[in-house]
């Protein structure tokens, strides 16, 4: 079934000069189609929204405060399946534990900075697009 998510390169990944790039063309190469892109700088507010479900947890400040601490590319992806796909694609959350040939794998640092987000649910990528592009 074609679906869309939501994917996110994070401040940290888009600071990092040809991350961005190379991020696309793995989308791209990968069978995606972005149906929407924009490089947007998160208001605290923003990222708490967007964070909601992990407000009660321990790291939820520090994952705010890395969302806002620079621009992120924000994206609609579709492809068959795309929810799945992208997070395989993304591997696993904490990049030291991700498969070679993940984007984390290839561009995260540790689980704070772990280079790009996806959405984890249908549920879950209906808001973060509404949230992002009223889409
Ligand atoms: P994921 O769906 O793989 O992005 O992982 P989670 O929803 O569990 O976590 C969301 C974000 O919180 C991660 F991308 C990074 C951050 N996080 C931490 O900083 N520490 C943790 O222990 C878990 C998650």
């Amino acid at each position: 079934m074609i679906e869309k998510t939501c994917a996110i390169i994070k401040p940290h990944a888009v600071q990092e000069r040809g991350t961005t790039g190379a991020i696309i063309e793995l989308i791209e190469r990968n069978g995606f189609e972005i149906i929407a892109l924009k490089k947007v700088h998160f208001t605290e507010k923003e990222a708490q929204d967007f964070y909601e479900i992990h407000k009660e947890r321990p790291f939820f400040g520090e994952l705010v405060d890395n969302m806002i601490a620079g621009p992120a590319v924000v994206m609609a992806l579709s492809k068959d399946n795309a929810i799945q796909e992208w997070r395989d694609l993304m591997g696993a959350t904490n990049p030291e534990k991700a498969a070679v040939g993940t984007m984390r794998k290839m561009f995260g640092k540790n689980i704070s900075y772990n280079a790009t987000h996806g959405s984890d649910a249908p549920e879950t990528a209906r808001r973060e697009l509404k949230q992002l592009f009223q889409l």
